[in-house]
C-alpha cells in the first residue's frame, strides 16, 4: 500500500471485491443490514455499474476507482444534494493532489478534465421526509483507462489519457476518502455548505461559462451567477429573470461537445 488512510470514520471498514454488480448495490444491502457510517465498498470491476436515472456506468477491470461509502447524515431530505456537491469537491481535490491534473467540477457533481468527464457520482438515499436511514455515495473515477467505446469517446476521459501515465488507484481512493471525510464533517457540523462553498466555487467550471439549462419544458440559455448555501445553481436567463436550479441537467459551453 502506498499511503496510509488517515481518517476517523470513512474507510475504517473497507470491503474489497474483484467483481460486483454495482458497489452502490452492495453498500445498500449492507446499509439495510445496519452497517455503520463510513463503511466503504471497493471493487476492481462492476458488471452493472450505474449512472443516474437508470443510465449505465462503464467500469472496466482494474482501471478505475469504483467505490461506495455508506453515510447516515441526520439532515433534511432536501439537503441531500449538498452531499453530492461535497463529494464532487472531494474527488476534484483528490485528483488534483494525486495527479496535478487541472480537474474541475461541472455542477453539480461531474468531474471533468479538459472538457471531458473523468468521474461520476451517484448518491442514493433511503428514508422519508422525517428521517434519512442512509445515503450511499457512489464514486466512479476513470484512472488508467486507455480508450473508451466510440459512443463515449467525445464525452469521457481518464486520468491516464490526460496525464500520459498510470496512476495509483489506491492513492486516489485514499485521498478521496480523506477529503470527503473532511468536508462531510464540516458540512454536518455547520449544517450548511457555508464553509466549503468557496472551495467548491473556485473549482466549479459551470460558473465560468454560459450554460444551457435542460429543464422539463424547453431548454434555455443562461448565465451562471452563483451557487447558494443549499447547493442550488443560480442563473440569469436571457430575459433577465433569475432562476435557482436545485438539481438537474445543465450543459456547459465547451464541455461534452456543447459549442
Ligand atoms: C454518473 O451518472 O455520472 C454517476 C456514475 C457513478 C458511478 C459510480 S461507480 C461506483 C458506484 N457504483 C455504481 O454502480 N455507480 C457508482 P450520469 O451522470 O447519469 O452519467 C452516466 C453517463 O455517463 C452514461 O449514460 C454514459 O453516457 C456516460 N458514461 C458511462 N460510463 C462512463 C465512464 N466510465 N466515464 C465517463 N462517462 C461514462
Amino acid at each position: 500500500m502506498s499511503k496510509k488512510l488517515e481518517t476517523q470514520v470513512f474507510g475504517k471498514e473497507i470491503y474489497r471485491y474483484e467483481e460486483v454488480t454495482s458497489t452502490n448495490e452492495v453498500a445498500r444491502n449492507m446499509a439495510k443490514e445496519g452497517a455503520s457510517e463510513g463503511l466503504v465498498v471497493i471493487a476492481d470491476s462492476q458488471n452493472k455499474g450505474r449512472g443516474r436515472l437508470g443510465r449505465s456506468w462503464q467500469s472496466p477491470k482494474g482501471q478505475g476507482v469504483w467505490m461506495s461509502v455508506i453515510t447516515r447524515p441526520q439532515i433534511q431530505v432536501q439537503d441531500i444534494p449538498a452531499i453530492t456537491l461535497i463529494t464532487g469537491l472531494a474527488v476534484c481535490k483528490a485528483i488534483r493532489q494525486t495527479t496535478s491534473l487541472p480537474a474541475y467540477i461541472k455542477w453539480p457533481n461531474d468531474i471533468v478534465v479538459d472538457g471531458k468527464k473523468v468521474c461520476g457520482i451517484l448518491t442514493q438515499m433511503s428514508g422519508d421526509a422525517s428521517k434519512i436511514n442512509y445515503v450511499i455515495i457512489g464514486i466512479g473515477i476513470n484512472v488508467n483507462i486507455e480508450s473508451f467505446p466510440e459512443e463515449l469517446e467525445e464525452v469521457a476521459t481518464s486520468l491516464k489519457i490526460e496525464g500520459g501515465q498510470n496512476y495509483d488507484r489506491e492513492e486516489i481512493s485514499i485521498s478521496t476518502l480523506e477529503f470527503l471525510e473532511l468536508y462531510y464533517k464540516e458540512y454536518i457540523k455547520v449544517g450548511s455548505l457555508e464553509n466549503v462553498l468557496d472551495k467548491y466555487k473556485d473549482l466549479c467550471i459551470t460558473l465560468k461559462n454560459q450554460v444551457l439549462v435542460l429543464d422539463d419544458k424547453k431548454p434555455y440559455k443562461a448565465t451562471p451567477l452563483d451557487i447558494d448555501k443549499r447547493g442550488g445553481l443560480i442563473v440569469v436567463r436571457e430575459d433577465g429573470g433569475k432562476e435557482t436550479i436545485k438539481f438537474g441537467e445543465v450543459s456547459v459551453r465547451g464541455i461534452y461537445g456543447y459549442a
